[in-house]
Protein backbone atom coordinates (compact mmCIF):
# COMPACT_ATOMS: atom_id res chain seq x y z
CA UNK A 1 0.00 0.00 0.00
CA UNK A 2 1.56 3.39 -1.30
CA UNK A 3 0.59 6.42 0.82
CA UNK A 4 1.28 9.29 -1.72
CA UNK A 5 1.58 12.58 0.25
CA UNK A 6 3.36 15.99 -1.21
CA UNK A 7 5.11 18.84 1.12
CA UNK A 8 2.60 21.61 -0.78
CA UNK A 9 -0.07 21.41 -4.13
CA UNK A 10 -2.38 20.01 -2.33
CA UNK A 11 -1.28 21.01 1.00
CA UNK A 12 0.61 18.17 3.23
CA UNK A 13 -1.99 16.54 5.57
CA UNK A 14 -0.43 14.31 7.81
CA UNK A 15 -3.48 13.03 9.05
CA UNK A 16 -4.67 11.36 6.02
CA UNK A 17 -1.39 9.79 6.31
CA UNK A 18 -2.20 8.68 9.91
CA UNK A 19 -5.31 7.22 9.15
CA UNK A 20 -3.60 5.27 6.26
CA UNK A 21 -1.21 3.98 8.32
CA UNK A 22 -4.46 2.26 10.55
CA UNK A 23 -6.04 1.34 8.08
CA UNK A 24 -2.98 -0.53 6.75
CA UNK A 25 -2.11 -1.98 10.00
CA UNK A 26 -5.62 -3.30 10.46
CA UNK A 27 -5.67 -4.87 6.99
CA UNK A 28 -2.13 -6.55 7.47
CA UNK A 29 -0.97 -4.15 4.30
CA UNK A 30 2.75 -3.35 3.72
CA UNK A 31 2.26 0.58 3.78
CA UNK A 32 5.37 2.89 2.17
CA UNK A 33 5.01 6.32 2.81
CA UNK A 34 5.85 7.87 -0.48
CA UNK A 35 6.20 11.99 -0.03
CA UNK A 36 5.73 13.21 -4.19
CA UNK A 37 6.56 16.64 -5.43
CA UNK A 38 9.47 16.56 -3.15
CA UNK A 39 11.01 19.24 -5.44
CA UNK A 40 8.48 21.49 -3.44
CA UNK A 41 9.89 21.13 0.01
CA UNK A 42 10.11 24.36 1.95
CA UNK A 43 7.65 26.14 -0.16
CA UNK A 44 4.91 25.76 2.21
CA UNK A 45 6.28 27.02 6.33
CA UNK A 46 2.86 26.69 7.93
CA UNK A 47 3.93 22.80 8.53
CA UNK A 48 7.03 21.25 9.19
CA UNK A 49 6.74 18.19 6.97
CA UNK A 50 10.20 16.47 7.05
CA UNK A 51 9.74 15.99 11.16
CA UNK A 52 6.36 14.12 10.34
CA UNK A 53 8.61 12.13 7.86
CA UNK A 54 10.71 11.51 10.60
CA UNK A 55 8.35 10.18 13.00
CA UNK A 56 6.91 7.46 10.68
CA UNK A 57 10.19 6.79 9.47
CA UNK A 58 11.32 6.71 13.66
CA UNK A 59 8.26 3.67 13.70
CA UNK A 60 9.53 1.89 11.34
CA UNK A 61 8.06 3.04 8.38
CA UNK A 62 9.62 3.18 5.15
CA UNK A 63 9.37 6.92 3.76
CA UNK A 64 10.31 8.04 0.09
CA UNK A 65 11.36 11.17 -0.39
CA UNK A 66 10.32 11.54 -4.25
CA UNK A 67 9.70 13.59 -7.33
CA UNK A 68 7.97 12.82 -10.75
CA UNK A 69 9.03 15.73 -11.80
CA UNK A 70 13.17 16.15 -11.32
CA UNK A 71 13.22 11.82 -11.34
CA UNK A 72 14.58 12.07 -7.43
CA UNK A 73 14.22 8.87 -5.93
CA UNK A 74 12.40 7.37 -8.79
CA UNK A 75 14.93 4.71 -9.21
CA UNK A 76 14.74 3.36 -5.79
CA UNK A 77 10.97 3.63 -6.04
CA UNK A 78 10.77 1.51 -8.86
CA UNK A 79 12.94 -1.44 -7.32
CA UNK A 80 10.62 -1.21 -4.33
CA UNK A 81 7.46 -1.71 -6.54
CA UNK A 82 9.42 -4.58 -9.27
CA UNK A 83 7.75 -8.04 -8.72
CA UNK A 84 5.14 -6.60 -6.63
CA UNK A 85 0.84 -5.63 -6.45
CA UNK A 86 0.71 -2.06 -4.66
CA UNK A 87 -1.73 0.15 -4.50
CA UNK A 88 -1.61 3.62 -4.53
CA UNK A 89 -3.87 5.62 -2.53
CA UNK A 90 -3.41 9.33 -1.83
CA UNK A 91 -5.38 12.57 -2.29
CA UNK A 92 -6.60 13.86 -5.85
CA UNK A 93 -3.57 16.45 -7.36
CA UNK A 94 -0.24 14.40 -5.70
CA UNK A 95 1.21 12.64 -8.54
CA UNK A 96 -0.67 9.23 -8.30
CA UNK A 97 -1.09 9.05 -12.26
CA UNK A 98 2.02 11.03 -12.76
CA UNK A 99 4.12 8.49 -10.98
CA UNK A 100 3.00 5.25 -13.10
CA UNK A 101 3.70 7.64 -15.79
CA UNK A 102 7.21 7.92 -15.29
CA UNK A 103 7.61 4.66 -13.89
CA UNK A 104 6.77 3.02 -17.35
CA UNK A 105 6.50 6.17 -20.07
CA UNK A 106 4.29 4.06 -22.48
CA UNK A 107 1.81 4.34 -19.72
CA UNK A 108 -0.29 7.41 -20.48
CA UNK A 109 -2.40 7.91 -17.69
CA UNK A 110 -4.69 11.22 -17.09
CA UNK A 111 -3.19 13.40 -15.25
CA UNK A 112 -3.92 17.19 -13.77
CA UNK A 113 -5.69 18.52 -11.45
CA UNK A 114 -8.81 16.70 -10.24
CA UNK A 115 -10.24 19.86 -8.44
CA UNK A 116 -9.91 22.18 -11.59
CA UNK A 117 -12.42 19.09 -12.89
CA UNK A 118 -14.61 19.22 -10.27
CA UNK A 119 -14.96 23.06 -10.66
CA UNK A 120 -16.12 22.26 -13.98
CA UNK A 121 -18.39 19.67 -12.61
CA UNK A 122 -17.34 16.69 -14.85
CA UNK A 123 -18.18 13.23 -13.83
CA UNK A 124 -15.42 11.72 -11.17
CA UNK A 125 -14.56 7.65 -11.85
CA UNK A 126 -14.18 6.05 -8.15
CA UNK A 127 -12.47 2.92 -10.36
CA UNK A 128 -9.18 2.00 -9.65
CA UNK A 129 -7.70 0.70 -12.56
CA UNK A 130 -4.40 -2.18 -12.79
CA UNK A 131 -1.23 -1.23 -14.72
CA UNK A 132 0.81 -3.85 -15.46
CA UNK A 133 3.74 -1.83 -16.17
CA UNK A 134 7.28 -2.43 -17.79
CA UNK A 135 9.68 -0.67 -15.55
CA UNK A 136 11.83 2.10 -17.75
CA UNK A 137 15.11 1.02 -18.35
CA UNK A 138 16.66 4.04 -17.29
CA UNK A 139 15.45 3.20 -13.82
CA UNK A 140 16.81 -0.10 -14.13
CA UNK A 141 19.96 0.26 -14.61
CA UNK A 142 19.37 -0.72 -18.36
CA UNK A 143 18.27 -4.43 -17.54
CA UNK A 144 14.83 -4.91 -19.96
CA UNK A 145 11.65 -6.81 -18.57
CA UNK A 146 11.38 -5.44 -14.82
CA UNK A 147 7.60 -5.68 -14.23
CA UNK A 148 5.41 -4.13 -11.69
CA UNK A 149 1.80 -4.26 -11.23
CA UNK A 150 -0.13 -1.07 -10.03
CA UNK A 151 -2.95 -0.28 -8.95
CA UNK A 152 -3.86 3.84 -9.61
CA UNK A 153 -7.00 4.86 -7.65
CA UNK A 154 -8.43 8.46 -8.89
CA UNK A 155 -10.75 10.57 -6.99
CA UNK A 156 -10.10 10.64 -3.49
CA UNK A 157 -10.90 13.57 -1.49
CA UNK A 158 -11.10 11.77 2.02
CA UNK A 159 -9.82 8.70 3.15
CA UNK A 160 -12.24 6.85 5.71
CA UNK A 161 -11.62 4.26 7.65
CA UNK A 162 -13.19 0.61 7.55
CA UNK A 163 -13.90 -1.89 10.14
CA UNK A 164 -12.43 0.08 13.00
CA UNK A 165 -14.16 0.77 15.83
CA UNK A 166 -12.93 3.80 17.55
CA UNK A 167 -11.72 1.84 20.89
CA UNK A 168 -9.58 -0.44 18.99
CA UNK A 169 -8.20 2.40 17.17
CA UNK A 170 -5.26 2.15 19.57
CA UNK A 171 -4.45 -1.51 18.18
CA UNK A 172 -3.52 0.23 14.75
CA UNK A 173 -1.48 3.04 16.36
CA UNK A 174 2.00 0.41 16.41
CA UNK A 175 3.87 1.99 19.12
CA UNK A 176 0.32 2.46 21.04
CA UNK A 177 0.56 -1.55 21.25
CA UNK A 178 3.21 -2.20 23.85
CA UNK A 179 0.92 -0.28 26.34
CA UNK A 180 -2.08 -1.52 26.04
CA UNK A 181 -3.51 -3.00 29.01
CA UNK A 182 -0.84 -1.61 31.33
CA UNK A 183 -3.16 1.22 32.47
CA UNK A 184 -4.72 1.37 35.91
CA UNK A 185 -7.72 0.91 34.37
CA UNK A 186 -6.89 -2.36 32.31
CA UNK A 187 -8.55 -2.27 28.92
CA UNK A 188 -11.23 0.17 29.60
CA UNK A 189 -9.21 3.16 30.15
CA UNK A 190 -9.77 5.87 27.45
CA UNK A 191 -6.45 7.02 27.26
CA UNK A 192 -8.05 11.08 27.52
CA UNK A 193 -7.91 11.73 30.98
CA UNK A 194 -7.87 8.75 33.70
CA UNK A 195 -5.30 8.73 35.97
CA UNK A 196 -2.68 6.03 35.64
CA UNK A 197 -2.84 5.59 31.83
CA UNK A 198 0.17 4.34 30.35
CA UNK A 199 -0.45 5.41 27.03
CA UNK A 200 -0.48 9.54 27.72
CA UNK A 201 2.68 8.44 30.36
CA UNK A 202 4.42 7.26 27.44
CA UNK A 203 3.29 10.04 25.54
CA UNK A 204 5.40 12.59 28.51
CA UNK A 205 8.01 10.16 28.45
CA UNK A 206 8.65 11.06 24.79
CA UNK A 207 8.10 6.91 24.13
CA UNK A 208 4.78 8.04 21.87
CA UNK A 209 5.61 11.68 20.19
CA UNK A 210 2.93 14.34 20.92
CA UNK A 211 2.23 14.88 17.76
CA UNK A 212 0.61 11.09 16.75
CA UNK A 213 -0.91 11.00 20.43
CA UNK A 214 -2.94 14.13 18.55
CA UNK A 215 -3.39 12.69 15.38
CA UNK A 216 -4.88 9.32 17.21
CA UNK A 217 -7.33 11.70 19.51
CA UNK A 218 -9.00 13.28 16.26
CA UNK A 219 -8.95 10.38 14.29
CA UNK A 220 -11.15 8.87 17.19
CA UNK A 221 -13.13 11.44 17.33
CA UNK A 222 -13.69 11.34 13.53
CA UNK A 223 -14.82 8.01 13.83
CA UNK A 224 -16.99 8.97 16.41
CA UNK A 225 -18.47 11.06 14.18
CA UNK A 226 -18.56 9.62 11.10
CA UNK A 227 -16.69 12.76 9.38
CA UNK A 228 -13.27 12.66 7.95
CA UNK A 229 -12.09 16.57 7.50
CA UNK A 230 -8.17 16.97 8.44
N1 LIG B 1 6.07 20.01 -8.82
C1 LIG B 1 5.66 18.77 -9.06
N2 LIG B 1 4.47 18.55 -9.68
C2 LIG B 1 4.07 17.27 -9.90
C3 LIG B 1 4.88 16.17 -9.50
N3 LIG B 1 4.21 15.02 -9.80
C4 LIG B 1 3.04 15.42 -10.37
N4 LIG B 1 2.96 16.76 -10.44
C5 LIG B 1 1.83 17.55 -10.98
O1 LIG B 1 0.72 17.43 -10.08
C6 LIG B 1 -0.53 17.46 -10.79
C7 LIG B 1 -1.41 16.27 -10.40
O2 LIG B 1 -0.82 15.07 -10.82
P1 LIG B 1 -1.64 13.72 -11.05
O3 LIG B 1 -0.65 12.68 -11.47
O4 LIG B 1 -2.80 13.93 -11.93
O5 LIG B 1 -2.16 13.44 -9.57
P2 LIG B 1 -3.20 12.29 -9.08
O6 LIG B 1 -4.53 12.96 -8.95
O7 LIG B 1 -2.68 11.86 -7.72
O8 LIG B 1 -3.18 11.17 -10.06
C8 LIG B 1 -0.15 17.46 -12.28
O9 LIG B 1 -0.26 18.81 -12.75
C9 LIG B 1 1.30 17.00 -12.30
O10 LIG B 1 2.02 17.52 -13.40
C10 LIG B 1 6.15 16.43 -8.85
O11 LIG B 1 6.92 15.54 -8.46
N5 LIG B 1 6.47 17.75 -8.66
MG1 LIG C 1 -4.72 10.24 -11.07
Amino acid sequence: MILVTTPAEPPFRPRFIDRELAQAEMLGLTPVIVCNKYDLIGTDDTIDVDKYLSIWEQLGYKVMRISAKTGEGVAEFAELLEDHLSALVGQSGVGKSSLVNVLDDTCVLKTGSLSKKYGRGSHTTTKGTLNRIRLNVSLTGGIKGRVASIIDTPGIRRFMLHGIEAEDLALYFKEFKPFLGQCTFGMSCSHTHENGCRIRQAVEDGEITAERYDSWLRIMEQIKNKTWED
